[in-house]
């Protein structure tokens, strides 16, 4: 990875090659962490970070749900991450603030254990490539379930739950995809590996209900973008067959932005190119993350010292 030079660990800047943790750090051998992932992009008025706050909210409820107590206010990790950006003096990038159970006791309670806190930031192009914005990707449904409610909390994006994308991710890859679509326990779609998903039937606008996925930001940005357009949208059951009968799709996160979904297991998604709700959907979003389609302002946090 291409480094930069700051990384904001619990409270001071720390230089790239300096942020290093134990290895005996509780949050590696059991993936106690949560954390975000929230882009910042370039706009006339300099960078700016897409939705800081509804971020910066969700890795607190994310603590929350797993027992783990944020050692600063959500006010300090606001701050926090636009200094980092400020230091490093990027255009650009995602940005990565995670809080993780550190060295302490080993065993699987973390309660023992400190929480540090680091933010880094990174330039990242498109998730699964410039191509895949354009031209759209091929998925394949995952062997892999989605995890069950009940099991290790969706809704939280921990580090824990990433094993399940991983694997979900590699399988899909080997086989040839470039993106997995993971089921719930149930059998009704879920979502990506690392993304939210969508569906267009007859101009009607469809995602899977809130619950077996991970609540995104860019997924409910999506959605006030389709209402303003006059779209009809549903958060609904959705099955794989609605998918492959889908006269469109998508998917929808921070890193993956809005990638349209040109093929699931063989089947062609509608023309087999991206279609048009997709495309009108993606025009405004970047419009709106780059600070020039009106009436989107409050969704930008500018880094710019004011
Ligand atoms: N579901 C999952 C499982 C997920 O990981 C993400 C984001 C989303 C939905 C979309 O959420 P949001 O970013 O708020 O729209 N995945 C992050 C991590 C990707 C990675 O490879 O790392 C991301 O997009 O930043």
């Amino acid at each position: 990875m291409q480094e930069l030079e700051w990384i904001w660990v619990n409270g001071k800047l720390v230089r790239w090659q300096e942020a290093k943790t134990h290895v005996l750090t509780h949050a590696l051998h059991y993936g106690t962490a949560v954390f975000e992932g929230i882009r910042c992009y370039k706009t006339s008025q300099g960078p700016a970070v897409f939705r800081l706050d509804e971020h910066i909210r969700r890795l607190f409820d994310s603590a929350h749900i797993i027992r783990m107590c944020l050692p600063y206010a959500q006010e300090e990790v606001k701050k926090a991450t636009l200094s980092v950006i400020r230091a490093n003096n990027v255009e650009e990038c995602y940005i990565r603030p995670l809080a993780f159970r550190g060295y302490g006791e080993m065993g699987v309670d973390p309660t023992r254990c400190e929480v540090d806190f680091v933010i880094a930031v990174w330039c990242w192009g498109a998730y699964m490539g410039e191509k895949a914005l354009r031209e759209g990707v091929r998925a394949k449904i995952s062997s892999y379930a989605r995890s069950y409610i009940n099991s290790s909390s969706p809704r939280a994006k921990t580090s824990a739950n990433y094993l399940n994308s991983a694997l979900a991710k590699m399988e899909a890859k080997e086989l040839g995809y470039d993106e997995a679509i993971l089921l719930d326990v149930n059998g009704f779609v879920a979502e990506g590996s690392g993304e939210n998903i969508f569906y267009v039937k007859n101009g009607i606008l469809y995602t899977p209900h809130p619950y077996s996925i991970l609540l995104g930001i860019t997924r409910d940005s999506v959605i006030r973008i389709a209402k303003n357009l006059g779209l009809e949208v549903q958060e609904t059951l959705v099955t794989r067959d609605d998918l492959y009968l889908a006269d469109e799709a998508f998917f929808t996160g921070t890193a993956a932005e809005i990638t349209p979904i040109v093929e699931i297991d063989g089947r062609t998604v509608g023309t087999g190119k991206p279609g048009e709700v997709t495309r009108r959907l993606q025009e405004v979003f970047f419009r709106v993350v780059r600070g020039e389609e009106p009436g989107y302002e409050r969704w930008l946090s500018y880094v710019k010292e004011v």
